[in-house]
């Protein structure tokens, strides 16, 4: 087939947490602050498993690991209190916070024509957007609020690619996460982690951060992978 009629990316999906900006040491903060509660001291590793993790799943999970039973008051009570020191954290962030390579790659996805979506776990995800000052920026704004079902579950990146009107073979997911990358992989997308190869082993390309990360270099995975 031509290069100029073989299918090609239509739209890249990045998630927030991690990606964008790295607000993981601020759930980690708060959640370890909440944690206490339960005597339960959390640990570096414990969060590395909260990543891309909804609130609700999260305390839930929190609270297994801390051998607690709460009732659902309680785990209502917590989770709101964690949000609560989450958003006092994150009132800090500027544009200066948006991680390494990741507005470079924007600008170059824009200028090609090519849509850019936010789809993220996150309920606060149009506050921390909006504090990094990239309101503006995406064609389309997926976040906690718009889904049922949470990472590792796809939904995120399904409603993603329907509200692009692109078909989710045509999309690239940026992801920091296991369950974010299982949720790529779930929706028949391209996957991209960002971070730790062992941890992310199960996406189509893992690089330590968005520095090198390109246009063309995305063209050619997804002409290796999905073509
Ligand atoms: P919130 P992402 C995720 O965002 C975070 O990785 C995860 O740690 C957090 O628990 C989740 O959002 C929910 O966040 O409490 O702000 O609704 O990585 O999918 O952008
Ligand atoms: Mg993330």
């Amino acid at each position: 087939m031509p290069s100029d009629t073989m299918p090609n990316i239509g739209g890249v999906i990045f998630d927030l947490d991690g990606v964008i900006v790295d607000t993981a040491q601020f759930h980690y903060t708060a959640w370890k602050t909440l944690a206490k509660q339960w005597n339960y001291e959390l640990k570096i590793n414990d969060n590395e498993q909260l990543k891309g993790v909804s609130r609700k799943d999260s305390v839930a999970k929190i609270a297994a690991w801390a051998g607690v039973q709460p009732t659902t008051a309680e785990l209502h009570d917590v989770a709101t209190r964690k949000n609560k020191l989450y958003l006092e954290l994150c009132a800090k962030l500027t544009p200066n916070d948006i991680l390494p390579g990741i507005a470079n790659l924007i600008e170059e996805l824009k200028e090609n024509h090519i849509k850019v979506a936010l789809g993220s776990a996150s309920k606060n995800a149009r506050f921390v957007i909006e504090k990094l000052g990239l309101e503006s920026t995406f064609d389309v704004i997926l976040d906690g609020n718009d889904v049922s079902h949470s990472k590792p579950n796809p939904e995120v990146f399904i409603k993603a690619a329907a509200q692009m009107k692109l078909s989710q073979q045509n999309c690239v997911v940026i992801e920091d996460a296991p369950a974010g990358i299982q949720a790529a992989i779930s929706a028949q997308m391209l996957a991209v982690g960002l971070g730790d190869v062992a941890e992310l082993h199960q996406a189509d390309l893992v690089l330590p951060n968005a520095i090198d990360l390109t246009l063309s270099k995305l063209k050619q995975l997804y002409q290796q992978i999905v073509i």
